[in-house]
């Protein structure tokens, strides 16, 4: 009977979609422990506290050293509009890791500190199911067997590392960059999702000399357009982009410097270069292996839970939100909502779903990329080419201006129904602050936009925002998207 388990509810991971489904489900009433064990990254040994990816090496940190390179070039910029500044100045690699990890420390404190406020236990030790409602925590010293009537698996993901030679022992991830305690230098970024492109981003906006390899495709997944302007925003910045290349190995010289051999997939062709970091942004593995899933029946896909819609698993009383759910967007905002209206459904007589289309989201490289809605490419495959209309444009953003900076990359789209009353499908936008100039449009798209409001929309003057509500070149047109002068 419910009465006889520990807890109505064990979540167990503490990140973003953890901690939403935890504390939502005591202030709707049930008995709560939250478990959450960080294991250190194989050779540095990074840890970190309570809290998860996005707080501790995901979003925050990365979205601070973004933050930190744009800073540097407005600083350069400035000079341009009168300020006198020293041309020389230059980034402190070791005082914005510090500062980076004291905002991080702050959070992990305010978050424990709202744990213990919201009256869910917070147990730091690693899950493993014993049977579908029971679990061990294994502590940093000793062990706790626990059950409940319901369990939320909200245990997120670590970055890949690939299976070469060297990789584990000299190459560093997304986990060990943000607190890294020596400087980066000459860095090889492998992979090009959108971690690889925001961490070499700043790492060449902090002055160092980041090289992504791409094995295939830039941003898969994200329109192709954008992708491949924001790879060419990117080169036009000093990038260079190995494309078609996959590593083969990565040896340690006398010099301390990393030898990274690599060839062509499509050539063959075999070459090499000498790096103070490789950072591998291969994509990320759902943290299945340490929960002992076939212990308590859960099917796992890929590294990853499939759940119904839901976020139910196969087994009755076990649900998964957050990073480990098959096929979902791995987004904090996605786990938080997904956990806190989970939570409302188990225990606040609630009946409503997460909806996981049309999440915008935004890429942070140096010149930001943000979208909401359908690709290009997924509106012509859903509906066919003859029934979509994309309006585009090239835009000068006025803070561009007088620092002459380029504006070859500042392009913007939106991908419609092409009769009718032109649903707007997707928004596209590359420029500055592209996820504040997105957020809005995407509740906007949510409520049904058309290309109607959109251009009867009257803009705020002078934005970059208002250049969709300026859109009037279609695609089909052949018209010349870019601005007069
Ligand atoms: P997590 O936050 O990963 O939390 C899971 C927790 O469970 C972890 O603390 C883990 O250690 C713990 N755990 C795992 N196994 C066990 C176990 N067996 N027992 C106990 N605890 C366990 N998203 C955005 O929306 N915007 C961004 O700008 C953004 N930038 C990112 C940048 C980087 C470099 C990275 C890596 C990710 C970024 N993300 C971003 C993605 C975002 O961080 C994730 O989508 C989000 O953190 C997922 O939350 P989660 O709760 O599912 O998992
Ligand atoms: P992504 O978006 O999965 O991207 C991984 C990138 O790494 C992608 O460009 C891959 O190329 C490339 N890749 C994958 N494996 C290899 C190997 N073995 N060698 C070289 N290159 C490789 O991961 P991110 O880390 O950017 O993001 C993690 C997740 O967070 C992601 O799933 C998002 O949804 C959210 P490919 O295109 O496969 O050829």
């Amino acid at each position: 009977t419910k009465g006889s388990y520990d807890y109505d509810l064990i979540v167990i991971g503490g990140g973003s979609a953890g901690l939403a489904c935890a504390k939502e489900a005591v202030l709707n009433g049930a008995r709560v422990a939250c478990l959450d064990f960080v294991k250190p990254t194989p050779t540095l040994g990074t840890k970190w506290g309570v809290g998860g990816t996005c707080v501790n090496v995901g979003c925050i940190p990365k979205k601070l050293m973004h933050q930190a390179s744009l800073l540097g070039e407005a600083v350069h910029e400035a000079a341009a509009y009168g300020w006198n500044v020293d041309e020389k100045i230059k980034p402190d690699w070791h005082k914005l890791v510090q500062s980076v990890q004291n905002h991080i420390k702050s959070v992990n404190w305010v978050t424990r500190v709202d744990l213990r406020d919201k009256k869910v236990e917070y147990i730091n030790g690693l899950g493993s199911f014993v049977d579908s409602h029971t679990l061990l925590a294994k502590l940093k010293s000793g062990e706790r067997t626990i059950t409940a009537q319901t369990f939320v698996i909200a245990v997120g993901g670590r970055p890949r590392y690939p299976d070469i030679p060297g990789a584990v022992e000299y190459g560093i991830t997304s986990d060990d960059l943000f607190s890294l305690d020596r400087e980066p230098g000459k860095t090889l970024v492998v992979g090009a999702g959108y971690i690889g492109l925001e961490c070499a981003g700043f790492l060449k906006g902090l002055g160092y000399e980041p090289t992504v390899m791409v094995r295939s495709i830039v941003l898969r997944g994200f329109d192709q357009q954008m992708a491949e302007l924001v790879a060419a925003s990117m080169e036009e910045r000093g990038i260079p982009f190995l494309r078609k290349t996959v590593p083969l190995s990565v040896e340690k010289q006398d010099d301390g410097k990393l030898l990274v051999k690599y060839k062509n997939v499509e050539t063959g062709e075999e070459a090499e270069d000498v790096y103070d970091t490789v950072l591998w942004a291969i994509g990320r593995k759902g943290l299945v292996d340490d929960l002992n899933l076939p212990n308590a029946g859960v099917t796992v896909q890929k590294d990853k839970i499939p759940v119904d819609s839901q976020e139910a698993t196969n087994v009755a009383n076990i649900y998964a939100v957050g990073d480990i759910i098959y096929g979902k967007p791995e987004l904090t905002p996605v786990a938080v909502l997904a956990g806190r209206l989970l939570a409302r459904r188990l225990y606040g007589g609630s009946t409503q779903r997460m909806d996981y289309k049309d999440v915008a989201t935004t890429v942070f490289t140096p010149l930001e990329y943000a979208c909401v809605g359908l690709s290009e490419e997924d509106a012509v495959k859903q509906f066919g080419a003859d029934e979509i209309e994309v309006f585009h444009g090239y835009y000068k953003p006025t803070e561009f201006f007088i620092p002459q900076k380029s504006v070859r990359y500042c392009y913007l789209k939106a991908v419609a129904e092409r009769h009718g009353d032109q649903r707007v499908y997707g928004l596209h936008y590359i420029g500055p602050v592209a996820g504040e100039v997105i957020q809005g449009f995407a509740a906007a798209l949510k409520s049904g936009l058309t290309i109607n409001t959109l251009i009867n929309t009257v803009g705020i003057h002078p934005t970059t925002a208002e250049e969709f509500t300026r859109l009037a070149i279609t695609k089909r047109s052949g018209l010349d998207p870019t601005p007069a002068s």
